[in-house]
């Protein structure tokens, strides 16, 4: 296993996901600030949004960062040229294969995480020069693959020789050291930063997310082929009841369309997406992002010290009698 603090030149093992809509220069600057590596997030934003949150940032932290290029975005070329001009340390991917983009951001010095939801994109981006992957199970929020993090992340760290970063369903310290139990060497956290102070998203987000329970959130648009967890609402509900009926791919698609942006800005948590990660039933304040991150890893480091994993009876039961 290997030291992705180097990597990354953070602190803390510990990447901040990418949270379209939400992630922006305040919560990357937070994060960065607070020892783990923040991350901006241009969703389906256009390149001018992304270079001005990557200057924003920059006069906000001088520490590491990251920008996330969501790659069904029709501006991700145009994105990842701005990345190349901005000089961004560090780029995540997500929702495809971003192997056409790889040489060009390594001949610019640029670190490549994508997130990755099998082990066959594990290899290829692999093959294709990424630095490390991040494994994200289907416990997390917004758009997902099929698997678990339990299931995905030591299939991928067996497969790879590049570290694993995982992902989906980590919040605490817990979630930390199962991650590294399963082989991983750092991990990205989304759901619990959604209701970090330094975060931006509206407060009726922030109050849905820290009242859900374990079963509150819903897959929808598995019938789309772009499956995105989402805390159950009225607008959940009505694309499933779609998806049941199976309406056209353009109508549920329709009834989705700036449904994250209501959500967020808005504060419309009846109507708007609110994406969220399985683990949000375990979210239940509203701290620092510095305060999240020294948290977590001490809730972390104390399992390793004092926790003896009992697999067999040793000691205790004398051997013979
Ligand atoms: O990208 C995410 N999560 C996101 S992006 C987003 S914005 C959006 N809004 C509406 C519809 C769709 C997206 C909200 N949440 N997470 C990273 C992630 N990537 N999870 C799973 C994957 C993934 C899935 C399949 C990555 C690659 C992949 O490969 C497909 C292929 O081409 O092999």
């Amino acid at each position: 296993m290997v030291n992705i603090c180097g990597l990354l030149g953070t602190e803390y093992p510990i990447i901040q996901g990418a949270m379209a809509w939400i992630a922006d220069a305040y919560l990357a600057s937070a994060v960065s600030n607070a020892g783990g590596l923040g991350i901006i997030a241009s969703g389906n934003a256009e390149a001018d949004w992304v270079r001005s949150e990557i200057r924003k940032t920059r006069e906000m932290t001088d520490k590491p960062f990251g920008v996330n290029v969501m790659l069904l975005n029709p501006h991700a070329d145009a994105i990842i040229d701005v990345i190349c001009e901005e000089h961004v340390p560090v780029v995540t991917t997500g929702a495809g294969n971003p192997g056409k983009y790889i040489t060009k951001l390594k001949s610019n010095s640029i670190k490549v995480i994508p997130v990755i939801a099998s082990v066959a994109l594990a290899i290829r981006v692999e093959r294709a020069g990424a630095d490390a992957v991040i494994a994200e199970g289907q416990e997390g929020g917004g758009h997902i693959g099929e698997a678990t993090t339990m299931a995905l992340v030591p299939q991928v760290v067996d497969a790879v020789n590049i570290p694993v970063i995982a992902a989906g369903g980590i919040a605490d310290g817990r979630g930390i050291a199962a991650a590294f139990m399963l082989g991983a060497s750092g991990v990205q956290v989304g759901t619990r930063f959604l209701v970090a102070k330094e975060c931006t998203v509206s407060q009726n987000y922030k109050d849905m997310i820290l009242k859900a329970k374990d079963s509150d959130t819903v897959a929808t648009g598995r019938s789309t082929g772009h499956p995105v967890r989402v805390l159950k609402n009225k607008l959940a509900r009505d694309i499933l009841i779609l998806e049941k009926r199976n309406a056209d791919i353009s109508e549920i698609e329709k009834i989705g369309t700036g449904a994250l942006r209501a959500a967020v800005k808005d504060g419309d948590v009846v109507n708007g997406s609110v994406m969220s990660g399985q683990i949000a039933g375990l979210v239940k304040k509203e701290q620092t992002a510095r305060e999240m991150i020294v948290e977590m890893f001490e809730e972390a480091e104390e399992i390793y010290e004092s926790r003896a994993i009992i697999c067999r009876s040793r000691g205790s039961i004398p051997r013979n009698g």
